[in-house]
């Protein structure tokens, strides 16, 4: 009686211990499309500025960790000069519509305007390619907060 229950101790453990293991390997995260982006505490900056990700269908979650700032995050269909008119564009809708233009016909994806320690999940589909992803808060994307997503 003593040996059996031993035996199946050490069989729950080597069962726990595989478990564990194979949970950890699916929280790996990014090669599996999910993403994570945090703001690089009050500069105006994203944490992680070069995302990557396979072709088909994303989810991005984003938080934002400044205590005073409201940002977001805007995946823009192009370069630099896609973005530079979509923020122009943004910050003419002004607050009421939380800095996002009413064309979004150059926006792949885009969260709410997130208050200070807030964060939002989005999913969407990406094609291959390369997209700029910005703040649309007046001032941010022009001081610097932008980042790369490459989709492959
Ligand atoms: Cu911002």
């Amino acid at each position: 009686m003593k040996i059996s229950v031993r035996k199946w101790a050490v069989a729950l453990l080597a069962v726990a211990a595989f478990v564990i293991a194979a949970c950890g390997g699916e929280s790996g995260g990014a090669s599996n499309g999910a993403l994570t982006v945090t703001t690089d505490g009050e500069n105006l900056a994203y944490s992680n500025a070069a995302l990557t990700a396979p072709a088909g269908k994303v989810t991005l979650t984003f938080n934002n960790t400044s205590a005073a700032q409201s940002h977001n995050i805007v995946i823009v269909k192009g370069g630099s000069d896609v973005a530079l008119a979509v923020d122009e564009a943004a910050t003419e809708a002004g607050d009421a519509t939380g800095y996002i233009p009413a064309d979004t016909s150059n926006i792949l994806a885009n969260t709410k305007m997130l208050a200070p320690g807030a964060s939002e999940t989005i999913e969407f589909t990406a094609e291959a390619g390369t997209y700029t992803f910005i703040c649309t808060y007046p001032g941010h994307y022009g001081g610097g907060m932008q980042g790369t997503l490459t989709v492959n």
